[in-house]
């Protein structure tokens, strides 16, 4: 099977420095100005049975940065890139902040229903200690992005030796995107997670769900189906979703779960 990887982050981040650590070998133009990277890069190789082909891709910038032309060039190949992909990793400096701009990005690939890995590179360069920068990404990484299960990976693109912990992860994560999982497994979840904690009341009646089914992989889809559930609030919906996500390990993705009010999900 063949698993496209784009790279994409703001300019002069470290991409390409990544890119060419993936085949040691200098492929893609390294420079310390931003813009070096213009036309998308893409090599292929095999890692067990999987054919991993990566897009080195040039740097994304704010939307008022990107009035000029070359800018826009890039930005179209960049999407481009994405659309074509089925992991996008999305590359940060260590000691830049995280930005308004860098969590439209992380849910514009998101809402796509591409599997995001977050890479925060120049580790070596830190100036605070690695706690606290941890610390600082992991709390937006958990705040801002609710729905889904991911934290971010600390790395240094020049000191460390081999990116093979990111290239495990990606076939582990494209393994995961193609599960069905039993309406067994489900069901016990589902019983599991009722006998927990249940759907707050509304009114006088209590939301109930008494079914979950898998309707989709590639993106996961389930529909929850139960009595009064216009009742569940987004909180508990929320919840219920994340529960989902540890219980089954999904990580680094959306995964959808639709209420559907009605008895007999046979009917
Ligand atoms: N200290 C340190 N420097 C790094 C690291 N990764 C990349 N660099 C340096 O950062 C500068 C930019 O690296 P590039 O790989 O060209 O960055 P890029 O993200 O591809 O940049 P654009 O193509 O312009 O978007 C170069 O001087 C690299 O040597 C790292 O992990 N640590
Ligand atoms: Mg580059």
């Amino acid at each position: 099977m063949t698993i496209n990887i784009s790279i994409v982050g703001k300019p002069n981040v470290g991409k390409s420095t990544f890119f060419n650590k993936i085949f040691s070998k200098n492929i893609s133009k390294v420079a310390d100005e931003p813009g070096t990277t213009k036309d998308v890069i893409s090599e292929s190789f095999l890692f067990g049975n999987e054919e991993l082909v990566f897009h080195d891709t040039g740097g994304l910038k704010k939307k008022a940065k990107s009035k000029d032309e070359n800018q826009s060039y890039i930005t179209k190949e960049c999407l481009t890139a994405i659309n074509n992909s089925s992991i996008v990793i999305f590359m940060m400096d260590a000691n830049d902040k995280f930005t308004k701009n860098d969590k439209q990005i992380c849910r514009m690939i998101l809402n796509k229903f591409k599997t995001l890995i977050v890479i925060i590179n120049k580790a070596d360069l830190i100036k605070d200690e690695i706690k606290t920068r941890t610390k600082y990404f992991n709390y937006y990484f958990e705040n801002l992005f609710s729905d889904i299960l991911i934290k971010p990976h600390f790395f240094s693109s020049i000191m460390e030796k081999s990116p093979d912990v990111f290239l495990r992860k990606i076939c582990s994560l494209d393994q995961s995107t193609k599960i069905m999982i039993s309406n067994n497994k489900l069901n016990t979840f589902l019983e599991k997670t009722n006998n927990s904690h249940r759907a707050p009341q509304k009114g006088n009646f209590r939301p109930k769900i008494k079914f979950l089914k898998q309707v989709n992989s590639r993106p996961i889809i389930l529909k929850a189906f139960g009595t009064r559930l216009k009742g569940v609030n987004k909180d508990y919906k929320n919840y219920f979703l994340k529960q989902f996500l540890s219980h089954f390990s999904i990580y680094n993705k959306v995964v959808i779960i639709k209420f559907v009010n009605n008895e007999n999900p046979f009917s």
